[in-house]
């Protein structure tokens, strides 16, 4: 690699509605991006983390701090992915500070190569079933309407956002509409504590795919009793972080089904290691979202492409999230997105999007 520095980019784009889930409501999107610039090529990266630390104690200001203050540091012109991760392992947490810059050496290494990460990560498919993560809606009524919207689009599968309060009524009314044939799950954010269990038992009925993080991200025992109580199949988002954490989630019975996201790993390597110990134990994966521009939509489209993830994932068409996407547009087609099968990730930002955002550092890298 001929990695010869680092930009920090800044953005924000509006979203098309509001989404609301247990934690609050997003109404735009606030970017950071990493851009690794090489001798003829660059790559970028995409940090998934909020404005806010609500999702996860992870926060985009943080993030830039993390990234700026320790992890660029640890930069060389021909650094890899690898390495870079291995010597990043010396910074506690952080993870989805990590991934950005993680992500963006590898789609210049790959760009370098003529490569792309689908083939890189051991895709098997050339395009991806799409599902589409619904916010909590104002009503009934405003509920039924969305997603009967996004069926007519073609999506494959529905998630619905719940908290307590707002849970068996809202399946029961789309179960009701809808029929069940659709493949229907429910995200609670964490947002119950492992006395809600019998409450959350009468969702057994309705015949959900799974129910993902229901409770507290680091209460693993609660989710183990849980998962003895209910039926619906437990899938755990927020408190997989690592290889470890997965395997040791699916070795204690907390979850039968995991929702990888690679910015909550700490990267695209690491979301790999975890799919093929899923894959090995026949353990169902998809691919989680994080309301990503193209630049992470790209990348997370290669990952779903491996053999693992069975499950329609929340990688859903630009359209459900932005006016205008800052890469050229990801679109459905019969319920599926294509996988980017060019170079690295495929896409870049396109210059009049990147001409509304900040460039925050430029960082010149040591020769080794
Ligand atoms: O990118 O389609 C998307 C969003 C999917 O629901 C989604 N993400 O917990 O899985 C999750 C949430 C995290 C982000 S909520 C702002
Ligand atoms: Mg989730």
């Amino acid at each position: 690699m001929n990695l010869r520095g680092v930009e920090l980019w800044r953005g924000k784009i509006d979203l098309v509605s509001p989404f609301r889930t247990s934690f609050g409501t997003e109404f735009s999107r606030e970017l950071l991006f990493v851009h690794a610039v090489g001798e003829s090529h660059a790559g970028w990266g995409e940090c998934v983390a909020m404005v806010e630390p609500n999702y996860s104690s992870e926060y985009l200001d943080n993030c830039v701090q993390v990234v700026s203050r320790f992890l660029l540091p640890l930069l060389h012109a021909d650094i890899s992915a690898e390495s870079f991760v291995s010597n990043a392992s010396s910074i506690r947490g952080n993870y989805m500070a990590k991934a950005c810059v993680e992500t963006a050496l590898l789609d210049l290494r790959l760009r370098e190569q003529s490569s792309s990460l689908a083939k890189f990560l051991g895709a098997t498919k050339t395009r991806v079933a799409s599902g589409v993560s619904v916010g909590i809606q104002e009503s009934l009524d405003a509920l039924v309407r969305v997603v009967g919207e996004y069926l007519a689009l073609g999506y494959l599968r529905v998630k619905l956002k719940i908290e307590p309060g707002l849970d068996l009524e809202l399946v029961r009314t789309i179960r009701k509409e809808f029929g069940d044939e659709l493949l229907l799950q429910v995200d609670a954010n964490a947002a119950y504590t492992v006395a809600d269990a019998e409450h959350l038992k009468k969702l057994d009925e309705f015949n959900l795919l799974l129910i993902e993080q229901p409770l507290p991200e680091d209460d693993l025992v609660g989710h183990i009793e849980l998962a003895k109580i209910i039926n619906t199949p437990v899938c755990l988002d927020e408190s997989i972080t690592s290889l470890e954490t997965a395997r040791g989630a699916l070795d204690l019975k907390a979850c039968s089904i995991i929702n990888i996201k690679s910015g909550r790993v700490g990267g695209y390597l690491e979301a790999k290691k975890i799919h093929d110990l899923c894959l090995s134990r026949g353990v169902p994966v998809w691919c989680g979202g994080m309301l990503e521009t193209g630049i992470g939509r790209a990348a997370n489209l290669a990952l779903a492409a491996l053999p693992g993830f069975t499950l329609p994932g929340d990688i859903s068409a630009s359209a459900r999230y932005f006016a205008r996407d800052i890469t050229t547009p990801f679109v459905l087609v019969n319920g599926h997105i294509d996988v980017p099968n060019t170079v690295g990730i495929g896409v870049e930002p396109l210059p009049e999007m990147l001409a509304s955002f900040r460039k925050l550092t430029t960082f010149e890298v040591a020769s080794s």
